[in-house]
């Protein structure tokens, strides 16, 4: 193992100390924060989520709180999506656009109250964004990052398990909504949500000293369906179809080519931030799109540091964003972001390290 010293450069989530405790063999960075990746034994973890239930420290989630009678215009001016019928309990998942119409984070959005928001980030540093549309635009609300770390229990039997600890009113949840409650009187917000498409819930922790003993609750709970320890899967949120902003975009993406079209809204108000772009983009025709990827060979072969361009009839047309081991495939998966006249049933190659591989182009999710 390894030393770590938090800073205020390399935040722990209120559930490191579990997550050491679980036997954390490897971390990746994330908000400027240490995510827990894995426990040593992937393919354990892997079955655990598509079969059970696993436990997830992803405090790394953070939340970006918008306060105050402005909130829900800087809401909606942050996100092409339209934002006008989300109710007070409802979470909904929203690109964010610079204004160039790339994209640059896909939280979730959670409504409070109607002057209350979060937003539940991926990886990029929307406080300080948030923070300055809100004073260019004078709006009176207040930008933060509250003390709130989510922990996620994916997997079938996730359901039982909250329900377990919550009681059965969990099992109404409608996906994406949410209630604020407690459990043994530690503050949380329970939500039908997670990064994986196994189904279950998001517990938001609004007491960073109390990680520990709420990681321990569910842990118990879970025992009798033999919840373990995990981390958003890379093999099940590709083989799923999710994306990873940041992973699978690059600095010109905007959401039409990554499947997040139908998260844009173009007839939102003139204000949004990047909607004149997302409308020129749109009616000029969308350049890229976003596909499976099936590899050739039987071999797990993940992708190194660096994306691989992909040939098509001896031309570049694109790169592979992201490329992994599906034990459900028994292949090698990936996304391709490539030009939208190269389309799905073809066969294109890879320009892997070892030279060029075959792949089959498919639509998205896999599974
Ligand atoms: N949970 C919470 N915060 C998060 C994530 C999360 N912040 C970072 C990151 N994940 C945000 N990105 C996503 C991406 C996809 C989904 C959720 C968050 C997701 N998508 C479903 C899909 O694409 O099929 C459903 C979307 C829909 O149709 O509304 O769940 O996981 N707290």
């Amino acid at each position: 193992m390894f030393n770590v010293f938090p800073t205020a450069r390399l935040r722990p989530s209120p559930f490191f100390a579990s997550a050491v405790a679980e036997g954390m063999t490897a971390a990746s960075i994330y908000n400027r924060m240490i995510m827990p990746t894995s426990y040593g034994d992937p393919e354990a973890e892997y079955w655990r989520l598509i079969n059970g239930v696993s436990q997830w420290d992803v405090g790394v989630e953070r939340q970006v709180q918008l306060k105050g009678p402005d909130a829900g215009r800087l809401a909606q001016i942050l996100s092409p999506r339209d934002l006008s019928e989300c109710q007070v309990g409802q979470g909904k998942y929203v690109p964010l656009c610079n204004h160039r119409g790339t994209i640059i984070n896909d939280p979730i959005l959670l409504k409070l109250a109607d002057d209350l928001y979060w937003l539940s980030i991926a990886d990029s540093d929307i406080w300080f964004w948030a923070g300055a549309i809100a004073a260019e635009r004078g709006l009176n609300v207040e930008v933060s990052e509250p003390d709130v770390s989510p922990m996620a229990l994916q997997g079938p039997k996730a359901e039982d398990v909250v329900a377990h600890v919550l009681g059965d009113w969990v099992r109404g949840l409608k996906y994406f909504w949410f209630r604020e409650t407690d459990v043994q009187g530690i503050p949380v917000a329970v939500q039908r949500s997670g990064w994986s498409k196994q189904g279950g819930f998001e517990i938001y922790l609004k007491d960073g000293t109390r990680g520990t003993e709420l990681w321990n609750i569910f842990k118990e709970a879970g025992q009798p369906w033999g919840i373990g320890p995990g981390a958003p899967a890379t093999a099940e949120r590709t083989e799923s179809g999710l994306v990873s902003v940041g992973g699978d975009t690059d600095d010109v993406t905007n959401p039409f080519e990554v499947r997040l079209g139908k998260y844009v809204d173009l007839d939102v108000s003139d204000d949004v931030v990047g909607i004149q772009s997302l409308r020129r983009i749109k009616a000029e025709g969308v350049k890229r799109h976003q596909l499976g990827l099936v590899l050739e060979g039987a071999k797990p072969a993940p992708l190194g540091f660096h994306r691989e361009n992909i040939h098509h009839r001896g031309r570049n047309v694109g790169m592979m964003t992201n490329c992994v081991w599906s034990p459900r495939m028994k292949a090698n998966i990936g996304y391709a972001l490539i030009r939208a006249d190269v389309t799905a049933g073809e066969t294109v190659q890879v320009q892997r390290n070892g030279g060029p591989v075959d792949a089959r182009l498919v639509p998205l999710p896999f599974l």
